[in-house]
């Protein structure tokens, strides 16, 4: 690893930049030379820091230097691996995505520029994802003569269809943020260039002020109850209103609320 930051738990490569804001942890893809394309090092670095989350982290609001979010995997590292090497490449690509989406805290992606075959595999993985409007998309894997090997073939069919995902890998179409955010719902906000990272650290402090728990159940429980079955999803949701439910912040928010100590639902 090259040069190390200190205020992280465990060291991180410079590829990886991380910044304490309160509860919240904004983590960088820095390589903005190479379009933050996704190196062994970028990527075990992103495993690094998403496995060492400080229990006084409450939201990770992750985001590209530069003017992109992320070109993909980094195809020089790519170009001469063999079939077992691409087995490796895979196999750390994929554990990284599943550690952001079953991450212990909320992860939001702010986008902008390129977010490209790994990139979108990586966003993919995120809670919620902010685009803005300068964003675009596309999964080049087909004209790179390639396949998507970090969970993507699981994760966007789920999120935007198999026959855009499907078109976007054979045609290599490039879906721009409004069209993405309107018709595909790929994004949950898009917001004005220049200002997405101001949004995902007012809406990680937002989240972050919820019922701890409540945050965990969401982000563990609803990706999984999706794929199980209707009866089996029904038990789960009951186990989770149990765990929910039964803790004293619940208690104590619900009897706020009706003691008109806290906030009403307000629109807009
Ligand atoms: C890279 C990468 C990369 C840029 N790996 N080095 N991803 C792709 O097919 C996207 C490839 N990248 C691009 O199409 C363009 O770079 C961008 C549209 C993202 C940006 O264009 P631009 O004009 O701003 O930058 P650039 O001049 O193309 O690139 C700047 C440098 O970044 C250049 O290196 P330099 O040393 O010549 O300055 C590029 O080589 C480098 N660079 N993208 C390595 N991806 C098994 S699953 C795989 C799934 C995938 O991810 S496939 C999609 C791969």
């Amino acid at each position: 690893m090259s040069q190390e930051q200190a205020a992280w738990p465990i060291p991180l490569p410079n590829c990886v930049q991380v910044e304490r804001r309160g509860a919240i942890a904004v983590l960088t893809l820095n390589r903005p030379d190479k379009r933050n394309a996704l190196s062994d090092e970028l990527v075990l670095g992103l495993q690094a820091f998403f496995s060492t989350i400080p229990s006084d982290v409450q939201g990770v609001v992750m985001c590209g230097a530069g003017d992109n979010f992320c070109a993909g995997l980094d195809l020089n590292e790519l170009k001469e691996t063999n079939t077992a090497e691409s087995f490796d490449t895979c196999i750390i690509g994929q554990r990284l995505n599943e550690t952001v989406q079953y991450c212990r805290v909320p992860v939001i992606a702010v986008l902008h520029g390129a977010v490209i075959g790994g990139g979108l595999e990586l966003a993919a993985s995120a809670h919620i994802r902010i685009a803005e409007q300068n964003t675009y998309y596309a999964l080049p894997e087909g004209t790179r003569g390639i396949f998507l090997g970090s969970g993507g073939s699981v994760r966007l069919p789920r999120l935007i269809g198999a026959s855009t995902v499907i078109d976007m890998m054979l045609s290599g179409r490039v879906y721009e943020a409004t069209e993405a955010h309107q018709l595909l719902r790929l994004s949950q906000y898009l917001v004005e260039p220049g200002t997405g990272l101001e949004k995902g650290i007012a809406l990680a402090e937002k989240i972050a002020k919820n019922a701890p728990l409540a945050n965990f159940a969401v982000i563990q429980a609803v990706p999984r109850i999706v794929e199980q079955d209707p009866t089996s999803g029904l038990f789960t949701e009951m186990l989770m209103v149990g765990i929910a439910q039964g803790d004293d912040e619940a208690k104590k928010r619900l009897r706020d609320f009706l003691e008109r100590k806290a906030g009403k639902v307000v629109r807009g």
